[in-house]
């Protein structure tokens, strides 16, 4: 992708473990490389299509001294964070803070840190088939769109589905969710599980009935097999409830795992259960 370079950057600001180090300040240096798409300014020539690297400069300066952390490590995330979030035409960004004269009492030039951060792709399946399900999906869309470090939402349409997984229960709503998120995947989860919890989700049966589900779907090509998070869910290529509303959002998107399409996973689905279909006719010789 594209880039805008802005290199030594120089600030004076009081990080450090030190007291005499909040105390008095030093000088730091930054490096920032910006990964945005510059093909419309450069076509253009327009600065509102770019992002405005003066601008970038002020806002790191201004956050770098009007913050203090005891780490570079902790003003890099920060400062990362708050970049992403203010300007919305960077997609990610590689962030170096140097510290030229830190306390280290030998000679050297400079102790730095350097971080990549970005907005990532994630895709969730939405479900419900308790009380008003309805609401329960609603207010947890509203609660996504309004996370901070969560943008470019976007809902699938909702769909009524049968039960899968053998439990007896109340049909399902289910729905997909497109997002961009600058929460890890263990953060997103976190995020999720608090608002399955707030609709008073009760984990008593495994499959069983749910104010509301929430599961990642996909995180960008991200792989875990962990207890804790199973990415990309290991049953969607069996579940139709998700397939069809991913189908919608993103029928190109293929699972790092398997390197199938959701279009095809969903296409294999359907063939599978026409057969089933057709070997259930057979048997009852309908
Ligand atoms: N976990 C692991 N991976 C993930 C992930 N990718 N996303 C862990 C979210 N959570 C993940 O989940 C159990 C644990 O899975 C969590 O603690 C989390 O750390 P849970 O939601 O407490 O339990 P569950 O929902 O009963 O089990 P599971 O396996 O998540 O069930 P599913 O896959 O959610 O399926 N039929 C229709 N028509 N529509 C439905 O939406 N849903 C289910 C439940 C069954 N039948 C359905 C539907
Ligand atoms: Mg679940």
């Amino acid at each position: 992708m594209d880039q805008i370079k802005i290199e030594n950057l120089e600030v004076y600001a009081a990080h450090g473990v030190f007291a005499e180090e909040a105390r008095e300040g030093q000088i730091f240096l930054i490096d920032a490389v910006l990964y945005t798409d510059l093909r419309p300014a450069g076509v253009s020539d327009e600065l509102a299509l770019s992002t405005h690297y003066g601008e970038v400069c002020q806002f790191m300066d201004q956050y770098m001294r009007e913050h203090t952390f005891l780490l570079i490590e902790a003003a890099a995330e920060h400062l990362a964070k708050e970049l992403l979030m203010h300007f919305p035409l960077v997609e990610s960004l590689g962030l170096e803070i140097k510290k030229p004269h830190a306390p280290i009492g030998l000679p050297f030039s400079s102790v730095s840190v350097r971080i990549e951060r970005g907005w990532k792709q994630a895709y969730l399946g939405i479900g419900s088939n308790m009380g008003n399900k309805q609401k329960f999906l609603d207010r947890a869309l509203l609660e996504i769109r309004k996370h901070p470090e969560i943008k470019n939402v976007r809902c699938s349409e909702i769909i009524t589905t049968e039960p899968y997984g053998g439990v007896e229960q109340d049909n399902f709503l289910n729905g997909a969710i497109e997002l961009k998120t600058l929460l890890t995947p263990y953060g997103l989860l976190e995020f999720l599980q608090r608002l399955e919890r707030q609709a008073g989700r009760e984990r008593k049966v495994h499959w069983g009935p749910r104010t509301l589900d929430l599961d990642i779907l996909f995180y960008q090509d991200f792989v875990s097999n962990d207890v804790r998070l199973i990415v990309p869910h290991p049953d969607m290529a069996n579940r139709r409830f998700v397939l069809e509303p991913l189908n919608e959002l993103c029928p190109w998107h293929y699972n790092p795992v398997t390197g199938k399409s959701v279009r095809q996973m969903l296409l294999e689905l359907e063939k599978k259960e026409e057969s089933h279909g057709q070997k259930k006719e057979e048997d009852t010789g309908l």
